[in-house]
Parts: C-alpha cells; structure tokens; sequence
C-alpha cells in the first residue's frame, strides 16, 4: 500500500515541491484547501494532477478532524501559515490564531483521530507530523551560525506565532510520545515563491526593467542578511525528518549567507543591469524591528540525515531571474500563473 501524506498549505511554495517530491516516492497526496472559491485552487489542480484535495481551514478544529478522519494519512505536514512577515505586525491576531493556534489544531485534530487519550502513549503506528517552524524565531540572534540549540529572540508577530508552535511541537512529542517534529527551515526561494519577499520582488523588478515594463524597484532594507536556498531542496528534509528512526529537530540551511544587497547586485548583473540606476530605497518598507543576520549550521541535518542543499545563491537568483524574463516576455501574470514550469 503507497504511505499516505496529507500537506496543509498546498497552494503555496514549499507545498508544490513536497506534493512533487512525495508523489515521486510513491506517496498518495492530499492537500488541504480553504475557503469556498479559492482562487489558487485552479492552479494546484493544473499543475499538481495526482494530488487530491481535501475542505480544511487552520482556523476551524472540526474541519480538521474531518480531514483526518477521511484521508486517514501516516504523515501529516503542516506548512500553512500567514507567512509573510510584515503582515504579521498589521495582523498581529489573525497570525497568531493561523500560525501559531492552527498548529494546536492539526495536532489535536491528529491525537483525537489516532485516538491518544494517556499520557505518553505508545508510537506505534502513529501518524507522524512536520511542523513548518522557521529560522525568524532566532530573530535578534545570540549566536552565529545557528544551530538546533541557539536560544530563540523573535523579533516579530509571526516568529512569536512559530515559536508557540515549535514548542507545542515538541512538547506533544514528549507528553504523548507522538512522532512530531519541527524543520527549523531557513530562507528558501524558487521561480514559484511568492511576488512579496525580497527574492521574487527582485527577480520580478529586474524583470519587469528589462523588457521596459518599469524603470524603478523600491526596495527596504538593503544590509540585512539571509541564508537563502532553493525551495526544492529543502522538501527533501522534511521528508527525510519524517522517515528517520527517531522524532527530532533539525535546523536547515545552507551555511551561507548574503545580505539584501548582493541578493540585488547579482540579479540585476543576470540581466546585464546596473543596480545602482534603478534600485530606491524606500525607508517606509523598513520593518518595526529586523532580523539582521540568519545564517545556519546544518551540520546535524548533514549528519543524521545525509541532507546537502543542490543549488547555490548564485544559480539560485540567475534561475529566478531568467524564468521570470520568460513568463513576462509570454504574457505571464505573475499571481496567476506563477513560474511553475
Ligand atoms: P506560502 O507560499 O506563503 O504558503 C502558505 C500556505 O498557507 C498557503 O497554501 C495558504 O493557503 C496556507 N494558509 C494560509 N492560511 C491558512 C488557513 N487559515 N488554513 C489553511 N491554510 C492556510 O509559504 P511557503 O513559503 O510555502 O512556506 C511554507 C511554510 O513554511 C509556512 O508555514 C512558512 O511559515 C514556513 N517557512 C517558510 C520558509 C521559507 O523561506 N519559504 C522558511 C521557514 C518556514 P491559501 O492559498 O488558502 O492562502
Ligand atoms: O523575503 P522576506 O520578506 O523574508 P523574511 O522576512 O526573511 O521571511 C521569510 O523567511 C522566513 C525564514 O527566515 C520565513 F519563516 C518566512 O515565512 C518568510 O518566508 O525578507 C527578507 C529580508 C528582510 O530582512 C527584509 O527587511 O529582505 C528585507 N527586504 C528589503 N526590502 C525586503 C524588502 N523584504 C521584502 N519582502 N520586501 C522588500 O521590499
């Protein structure tokens, strides 16, 4: 019998690649989807044809234990999240029930169906659980690199929200011996992420320049510094996470890092494009409080695992920059089609 995987989030990025990587596996996938018309529906079932999809939304209990109840999986992943950071801090309450309280959820949703009354209950057989927690709930960093130890100090709404749901994570594993875990995952990117973050935005900026759709890109804060990776890359750990022999936590990363600038410099170069003529700096895109510098130490994942990212920063941006210069140069509309090919 193909494993059974039930994916929340998958209309967004990192749900395309596990969906992909999972029904190359072998698995039956299921994605939970929301709302009565959502209008990334169409697209999953365009692009991701042997995923089947299930009514759920993190915000409502009842709907998943339904989901449960009728898919029945052996791995559930948790990836759907308010994601994007600034919105966070505009809603600060909608975050922390989505990102944060939709993590108690799916994991009641999961002791409920399997029927986990006591204490510590037995492993066997249990349906195992990824939780999607993030590099951003190290925030003001105490250490670099960072590693699975590295005390956390979230700098916003969002890496509070995650880190209620790391901690949940963790504790429902000690106190009912649940197969849950968390990927302590770090930025990753591709041509299908989200028009919002910094990535996108400058893959599309320079885009949109060089076929003189635009002149300008407004960007925040150019001095901050990310662990960028490729999104494909790093669905492979969580699938390893969940197929190890023991539930732990990894952090995932590619031990590198570069700041908003550089991201820009080599983006701008791909095109054969000079930054400095259209790059403004636009301080109301500042943040209420940064995150100045992530950088991980993957070396467990590394390990335990045999993790090892594929893709460079530099491959990475070129990638994006050229699969964007193609969709608009096609007629493309960036939210509707996205870069799935
Ligand atoms: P994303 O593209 O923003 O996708 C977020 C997903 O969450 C979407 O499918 C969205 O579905 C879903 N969602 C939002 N509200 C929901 C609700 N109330 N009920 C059910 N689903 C809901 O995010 P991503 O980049 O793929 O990231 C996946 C996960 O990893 C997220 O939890 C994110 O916080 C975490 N993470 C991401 C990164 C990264 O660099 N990408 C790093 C660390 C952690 P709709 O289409 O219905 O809105
Ligand atoms: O691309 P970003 O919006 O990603 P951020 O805030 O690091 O969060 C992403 O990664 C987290 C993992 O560390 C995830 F948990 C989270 O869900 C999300 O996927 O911003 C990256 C950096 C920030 O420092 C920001 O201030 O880029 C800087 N930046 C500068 N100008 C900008 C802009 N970010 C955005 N989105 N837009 C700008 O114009």
């Amino acid at each position: 019998m193909a494993r059974r995987a039930l994916i929340t989030g998958i209309t967004g990025q990192d749900g395309s690649y596990l969906a992909e990587h999972l029904l190359s596996e072998g698995y039956e996938v299921w994605g939970l989807v929301r709302g009565q018309a959502n209008p990334r529906v169409p697209r999953v079932r365009r692009l991701l044809q042997d995923v089947r999809l299930v009514r759920g939304d993190l915000l409502d209990q009842g709907s998943l234990i339904s989901a449960v109840e009728k898919v029945q999986p052996d791995e559930v992943y948790n990836l759907g999240a308010i994601s994007f950071v600034p919105m966070s801090w505009e809603q600060a309450e909608l975050t922390a029930e989505v990102t944060g309280m939709g993590v108690l959820r799916v994991l009641e949703a999961i002791r409920v169906c399997s029927g986990i009354t006591a204490s510590r209950g037995s492993s066997a057989g249990q349906i195992r659980f990824y939780q999607a927690s993030s590099s951003e709930m190290f925030g003001q960093v105490r250490e670099t690199p960072q590693t699975e130890r590295t005390p956390f100090h979230p700098r916003s709404p969002y890496g509070v929200a995650k880190a209620y749901g790391h901690f949940l994570t963790q504790n429902y594993r000690e106190s009912y011996g649940m197969f849950a875990v968390s990927g302590i995952l770090f930025n990753h990117e591709s041509p299908r992420r989200g028009a919002e973050f910094v990535t996108r935005k400058v893959s599309l900026g320079v885009a949109r320049i060089k076929l003189g759709m635009a002149a300008e890109l407004r960007l925040g804060n150019l001095e901050a510094r990310r662990d960028w990776g490729f999104a494909g890359d790093f669905v492979r750990a969580m699938h390893m996470m969940l197929s190890a022999a023991d539930p732990e936590d990894y952090v995932i990363g590619t031990g590198r890092t570069h700041s908003v600038r550089e991201l820009v410099e080599a983006a701008f170069a791909a095109a054969d494009l000079d930054w400095e003529r259209h790059v403004v700096c636009d301080t109301s895109l500042h943040r209420p409080a940064e995150v100045d510098l992530l950088c991980a130490d993957p070396k467990k994942a590394r390990t335990q695992l045999g993790w090892e990212p594929t893709v460079s920063f530099e491959e990475l941006v070129a990638t994006m920059v050229e699969t964007d210069l193609r969709l608009l140069a096609d007629g493309g509309d960036p939210e509707q089609d996205s870069s799935w090919a």
